[in-house]
């Protein structure tokens, strides 16, 4: 049935609406915004009483999308909800408006003031998209997902992370496939996860993602359920599944990988604790410091604990080799906050190669009483070999994997607040700490920082491009071309991008 036509109470209320839209007498104290705010989907009253709350703060706030609108907030729109409004609106061009959503006027609210908009709070974040920052026109929605390329090199990804809901429940997934040995659908998950990382709006609907590469009919069906029911019932499954619980438990241990969680989960254990209680039971000297500092080493390492890390290294380094260069890789490099070890790469230019200087800096700090653990492994690298054809093989250098005794002390002095109190005087005052630390020869230097830096899935993108659209293989140490069949020499990460005709993607932009 049609709806009637306008009757005399919508008329009143449609009055008492505009009577509290219509700018009333609020200073204006914030200048630099003028807000625009999206009636779609949220309704007239709401938006009446978020423009007079916001008025009332001080914003300014239009009724029209006029000329000085800077900021559009929205509420329950997708990025492609707003463009495809935006569209029909006849305003030019649209990349001039920020697009953010309520999350980011609610919190301007709460505090008073505006709120930096950070990726959490925008629809769109600029330049995020592709390798190719040129503006493009918003007409036809879903805009972005068009453009996003299957290959994570290609793709600038940060750690504004728009769909953690969907990538929480899919590492689940592919953790779960993993502790199957069920690498294909584990790799399948991962792929889908390292896409939807570098989306620069949150998914609302399925429209949202036509044309995003990597999401198969399985991965579509469970993003579907989580915009409907807001979970997964899949992801629920597993949480409760016992292999999956157990496995993560005992992978939890340092040392301990699939072949020994499937050995103690056959023979009945189920818990850590279970394990430890077997005096029978045969432990790698890994295992056994993996049990030992397990409690530090599941609590993630902070950046400030890094970087604490970082000046030990460096100092111990530079003891013996003045000129070293010493290098924070991994996650670190990209940005994060948080990892689960510290990375580093160290390089001499003077002596192009020094393989006493890892077992002189394991020495020192055995004096200084430092090492809680170390496994060096010598280097197996030779120059003329050629890169490996597996993405996932691990590098020749020389490395020591690492348990480092971790002064608090050495991390409140780079704090600005005190440390807190010890409550005994007995107090642990340390916390162990998992560092690797891999040596390379200053010619291979670039590809082992390239290597090293991560992500694990934007390295072995990086490694099928070079293969399958190069010609290429790229590995830690290498760069082959096999149409001219010769390796390539870079002296910088930029050098290794441009050989393979890529546009340069920074650290911070690598976590795909
Ligand atoms: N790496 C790789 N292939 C491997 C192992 C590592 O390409 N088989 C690269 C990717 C990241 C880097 O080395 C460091 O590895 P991790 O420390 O495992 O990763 P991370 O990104 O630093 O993660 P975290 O923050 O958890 O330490
Ligand atoms: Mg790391």
């Amino acid at each position: 049935m049609d709806k009637p036509s306008t009757t005399i109470s919508d008329l009143k209320k449609k009055r008492r609406m505009n009577a509290l839209i219509s700018p009333t007498l609020h200073e204006i104290k914030f200048n630099e915004f003028v807000l625009f705010i999206l009636e779609k989907k949220m309704g007239t009253t709401r938006r009446a009483f978020l423009m007079e709350l916001a008025r009332r703060k001080g914003f300014r706030v239009e009724s029209e999308l006029s000329d000085s609108v800077t900021h559009i907030v929205a509420e329950n729109n997708s990025c492609s909800d707003v463009l495809e409004w935006l569209a029909g609106q006849n305003v030019g061009d649209s990349s001039r408006f920020e697009l953010l959503d309520i999350s980011w006027l609610t919190e301007c609210m709460k505090v008073g003031k505006p709120v930096e908009a950070i990726g959490k709070h925008q629809l769109v974040i600029r330049g995020s998209l592709t390798s190719n920052p040129s503006p493009k026109p918003a007409k036809t929605p879903p805009l972005a997902t068009k453009e996003v390329s299957q290959y994570a090199c290609k793709r600038r990804t940060t750690l504004n992370n728009c769909n953690q809901k969907f990538t929480d429940a899919f590492e689940i997934l592919a953790k779960n496939f993993e502790f199957r040995e069920n690498e294909g659908i584990c790799l399948a998950f991962m792929r889908a996860i390292s896409v939807l990382k570098c989306l620069p709006f949150t998914i609302v609907r399925m429209r949202d993602i036509e044309g995003v590469p990597w999401l198969g009919e399985q991965v579509k069906s469970i993003i579907e359920e989580i915009i409907e029911d807001g979970e997964s019932s899949r992801v629920k499954a597993v949480l409760n599944d016992e292999r999956y619980k157990s496995f993560l438990l005992f992978t939890s241990i340092f040392g301990v990988g699939l072949k020994t969680s499937e050995k103690w989960y056959r023979q009945g254990f189920r818990t850590l604790d279970e394990v430890k209680a077997d005096k029978s039971l045969k432990l790698t000297k890994m295992q056994k410091a993996g049990f030992l500092y397990h409690e530090d080493l599941v609590s993630c390492v902070a950046k400030e604990e890094a970087d604490a890390v970082y000046l030990i290294v460096k100092e111990a380094v530079r003891a013996f080799l003045p000129e070293a260069l010493v290098t924070l890789t991994g996650g670190f490099r990209r940005g994060k906050k948080i990892g689960h070890d510290v990375d580093f790469l160290i390089s001499d230019p003077e002596s192009g190669e020094d393989e006493q200087l890892l077992p002189n800096v394991i020495k020192l700090w055995e004096k200084q009483e430092l090492l809680l653990y170390y496994d060096l492994v010598e280097s197996t690298f030779e120059k003329t070999k050629l890169p490996s054809r597996k993405v996932d093989a691990m590098d020749h250098f020389q490395k020591c994997f690492l348990i480092l005794k971790l002064h608090h002390q050495k991390v409140d002095s780079n704090r600005s607040k005190p440390p807190p109190e010890s409550k005994t005087h007995e107090a642990k005052n340390w916390k162990a700490i998992r560092v690797d630390l891999v040596m390379c020869p200053i010619q291979q230097y670039a590809y082992a920082l390239l290597g090293w830096t991560g992500s694990r899935q934007f390295e072995r993108d990086l490694r099928r491009y070079a293969t399958h659209e190069k010609k290429m293989m790229l590995d830690n140490h290498a760069l082959y071309d096999k149409t001219k069949k010769i390796f390539l020499k870079a002296e910088s990460e930029e050098d290794i991008f441009t050989h393979l005709g890529l546009d340069y993607i920074e650290p911070w932009e690598r976590n795909a």
